[in-house]
């Protein structure tokens, strides 16, 4: 089996998708590939409850009980490892990993980002894309590397940005989108491995 390890920090909507469409697409029959495992660096993020109700292992590991970021990427590195992925997915992951980290899993870690890249790395993007005028707003998929949200690209979708957006009725128009870029560039990437 390929197995898929997905990181998250929040609602897991993306988390979710990925195992809404393994499920209907029989990626396990097809690709002998599943989602193995959710791990979370929050004990109360939404998204594990979801994991659970699909009978997927869940782990959290909460950054706060690590000494440093060092400390908390080894930590994290060995819980991923125990399940030997072909790829690590950030979905909703909201720690930045160390170089160490992201050299241990180089080519197999990818992330979704809320802008189009190289526009608006880092935080807040919905509202940095709104005060700056943006016409069009979106996701990226990107292979992590350890500048933070600079990877190679490997999916992009755009959305309109209208008039009377709010940071949160552009963010949830873009979601809806990052849950059809995803769960693809995921699969395109295992398929690779
Ligand atoms: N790590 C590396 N090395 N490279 C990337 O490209 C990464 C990464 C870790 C996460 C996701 C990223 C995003 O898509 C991501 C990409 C968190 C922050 C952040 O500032 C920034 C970008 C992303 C994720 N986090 C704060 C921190 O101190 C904490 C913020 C919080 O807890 O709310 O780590 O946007
Ligand atoms: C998504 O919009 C994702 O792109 C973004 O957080 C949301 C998570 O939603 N990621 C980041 O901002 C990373 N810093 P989800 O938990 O419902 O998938």
């Amino acid at each position: 089996m390929k197995n898929i390890v997905i990181l998250i920090s929040g609602g897991g909507s993306n988390m979710a998708a990925i195992v809404r469409v393994a499920q209907q697409q029989d990626w396990a029959g097809r690709h002998g590939a599943r989602v193995a495992a959710v791990l979370s660096n929050k004990a109360d993020a939404g998204g594990l409850a979801i994991a659970r109700e699909h009978g997927i292992p869940t782990q959290v590991l909460d950054h706060k009980a690590y000494a440093s970021r060092e400390d908390f990427d080894a930590a994290l590195a060995r819980a991923i490892d125990a399940h030997a992925p072909a790829v690590v997915v950030l979905a909703g992951f909201m720690r930045i990993l160390t170089p160490g980290f992201v050299q241990h899993f180089a080519g197999r870690l990818v992330n979704i980002h809320p802008s189009l890249l190289p526009a608006f790395p880092g935080l807040h993007t919905h509202q940095r894309a709104i005060d700056a005028g943006c016409r069009v707003a979106g996701a990226t998929v990107h292979l992590v590397t350890a500048e933070l949200d600079a990877g190679p690209i490997l999916a992009q979708a755009a959305v309109p940005v209208l008039p009377g957006d709010t940071a949160q009725t552009l963010a949830a128009r873009v979601l809806t989108q990052e849950h059809v870029i995803y769960p693809r560039a995921v699969l395109e990437l295992v398929l690779q491995k």
